[in-house]
């Protein structure tokens, strides 16, 4: 047993001999493991395995209490090294080493080929390079939000220092003195291909002092002097502090060392057999693999999205008497929950476009979770997806085109580390102006139908942004909140008052009807609400009946609003998105799948357009009240 928390002012000699052999075993334990499951990779989880019994024998863990909340949390960056990180946290006892050695990279297994959360001790699913730092600055955040106190750890690779996020995470852990991160990098020279300076040079010392952390290098496999820098960069105030471990892949077994080749390939039964004899253990390949074919006995994490207790304030309602823009709405709501709720952590992440995304009210009023990212918006996502899971209400207000587009891979990652963030986007669709085509984000509703946990909320003017934002803020998952960029006139009801006001609640899903009718329904979303009411009147008053279905959550269609809906001979959907992608396709997929056959024709964005005043804009692609009126006549005959 070795002291937690790095009190311990270094290793005695018997420690490092005990820690030695704890290494050899963990060795023999990544070869059985990649041999019996013939894949894995075993030379970084050997070049790392010192790193790893390191942080996890002396960082402060409950091995028996994983989740305790104020548990020290080590982001291992460099996924694919499980078989190092698995073998290490059983060697401290999380859960039996047979079980992770016997069912690795096996079907139904938690052990899988990269670190997921579902295993004890494991913080943060990775395998994408180059996003565990920015998650360990989402960690190292809410420690200080919260209050927690722990310190983080992020262990990461020499291959992925190729990547942008990694810096966009270095400054940012800069910028905001998050000097209670401490990196353990592995510098083995190595990587799929071939050696590092073949493959993309890159001078990390030089990279990481010039964005102001300190560096300590060490040789990595030396325990003892590992130790004591990990001890003095854990203690060092000042600075994050990144040390660079100086490794090699494979080590420990001659004809694996320093050889691309092990990165990310299994011995076959010969180069086993001389791999154990070199490293002094006995073969257990055979025994291994006939405990593969038994079922899986570790408990896994029981991981749930988290919800934290928001008082959503009182909601603010807005007239006809003056127009405002869902942005600002969402700005004045966020202020209120800020307000409302004294002692909630909470962090707004910002990528440079305050004015544009309405946040000033809340850094006004909440400055220390006021948290500005630059233009890193691949960090900027993962800080705050990582903040979600660790008790903080974590916002991320950005343009659509960034926070969806431009991150696409790190949002899919938040769903799959089950986070709770709130994504609020602006500027969406054509309603963007006169930014033009590079900035027309028309997928906002398309690109998170492809993920299974993220729900989109598409308000249709100011007092339904104000509701809905007030809502997500209490309820656990991934929410993305979209919206355009325009002033709005306030949608109202058929008694000419305004329809999300009053006592107005916003559920998520739940389908409002701003006008009945039962010759046509229009089934419209966000900025495109107010026409669509507009045409609908302009027909009613010739002596038609045209119902008008406001959907706010075109990703979960609300069935008793769908049958009513599919009672009308003609259904005209109209948005301010892709139309290959968005409202049209969910109703076109929910008619399918209810075997309905209602006539449906669908308004939306077909090509990326031009830049210029929205009206225009929407003019030209048949989504001004003139547009939707023509299209209900002519299919209506
Ligand atoms: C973003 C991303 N791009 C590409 C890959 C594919 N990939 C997996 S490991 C690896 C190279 C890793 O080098 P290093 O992390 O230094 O690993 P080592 O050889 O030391 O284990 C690559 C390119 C990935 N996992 N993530």
């Amino acid at each position: 047993m070795f002291e937690r928390g790095f009190t311990a002012s270094e290793l005695t000699d018997e420690q490092v001999a005990e820690m030695q052999e704890h290494a050899r075993q963990c060795r023999g334990a990544i070869l059985t493991m990649t041999s019996a499951a013939a894949s894995g990779h075993p030379g970084g989880s050997m070049s790392s395995i010192e790193m790893y019994l390191t942080l996890y024998h002396h960082a402060d863990l409950r091995p028996d209490d994983p989740a305790w909340a104020g548990r020290d949390r080590i982001v291992v960056s460099h996924g694919h090294t499980s078989p190092g990180v698995y073998t290490a946290l059983a060697d401290v006892g999380f859960f039996p080493r047979d079980e992770a050695v016997a069912h690795f990279r096996q079907a139904g297994s938690p052990f899988e080929g990269h670190v997921e959360r579902i295993v004890p001790g494991v913080e943060w699913d990775t395998g994408n390079l180059g996003q565990g730092l920015s998650a360990a600055c989402g960690f190292a955040l809410a420690s200080r939000l919260t209050g927690g106190g722990w310190h983080t750890f992020c262990a990461m690779s020499d291959g992925e220092q190729h990547k942008g996020q990694v810096a966009e995470a270095r400054r940012f852990a800069v910028r905001h003195a998050l000097t209670d991160i401490t990196v353990l990098m592995d510098l083995n020279g190595i990587q799929i291909s071939g050696h590092t300076w073949e493959i993309m040079p890159v001078d990390v010392v030089a990279d990481w002092h010039a964005d102001g952390w300190r560096v300590i290098e060490v040789d990595g496999h030396d325990v003892g002097k590992l130790y004591a820098a990990v001890r003095e960069a854990q203690a060092d105030d000042s600075a994050p502090v990144c040390v660079v471990c100086r490794t090699v892949i494979g080590k420990g077994v001659s004809f694996m060392e320093d050889t691309p080749k092990y990165h990310g390939s299994p011995l076959d039964d010969e180069q086993y057999d001389a791999a154990m004899a070199e490293l002094g253990l006995e073969p257990y390949l055979e025994e291994t693999r006939a405990r593969r074919a038994e079922a899986v006995q570790v408990a896994e994490m029981d991981i749930e999205r988290p919800a934290l207790p928001v008082d959503p304030g009182t909601p603010r309602t807005y007239t006809r008497e003056k127009d405002a823009d869902n942005r600002g709405a969402w700005g004045t709501a966020l202020a209120d929950l800020a307000v409302a709720n004294p002692e909630l952590p909470m962090a707004v992440l910002d990528c440079d476009l305050i004015p544009s995304v309405k946040t000033a009210a809340f850094a006004e009023v909440r400055p220390e979770g006021f948290v500005q990212a630059g233009v890193g918006e691949h960090n900027a996502a993962t800080v705050a997806g990582s903040a979600s899971v660790s008790g903080v209400l974590s916002f991320w207000s950005d343009f659509g085109v960034f926070g969806v587009d431009e991150v696409y891979n790190q949002q899919r990652l938040n769903d799959i580390n089950m986070t709770s963030l709130k994504l609020v986007v602006t500027h969406c669709g054509l309603d963007v102006g006169e930014d033009g085509k590079t900035h027309q984000c028309l997928d906002y509703v398309g690109a998170f139908r492809n993920f299974f946990g993220w729900k989109s909320v598409v308000p249709a003017d100011p007092n339904q942004t104000d509701r809905a934002v007030r809502a997500c803020a209490a309820l656990p998952g991934d929410f993305a909140i979209a919206m355009g960029r325009s002033k709005l006139p306030v949608v109202l009801g058929i008694d000419g008052e305004p329809l999300f006001a009053s006592d107005y609640e916003f559920e998520y899903g739940r389908v409002d009807w701003a006008r009945e009718g039962d010759e046509a329904v229009v089934m419209a979303m966000g900025t495109c609400v107010g026409a669509s009411v507009d045409a609908a009147d302009e027909l009613t008053t010739d002596g038609m009946s045209v119902g008008v279905a406001v959907v706010s959550c075109p990703l979960d269609l609300d069935d008793a609003a769908m049958q009513k809906a599919v009672a009308a001979p003609l259904i005209v959907t109209v948005e301010d998105h892709s139309v290959r992608t968005g409202l049209g396709a969910s109703v076109a997929e929910w008619m399918a799948d209810n075997g309905t056959s209602t006539r449906l024709v669908r308004l939306g964005v077909d090509r990326y357009q031009s830049s210029g005043a929205a009206s225009d804009l929407f003019a030209a692609a048949g989504l001004d009240a003139a547009g939707v009126a023509t299209a209900l006549r002519m299919a209506l005959g």
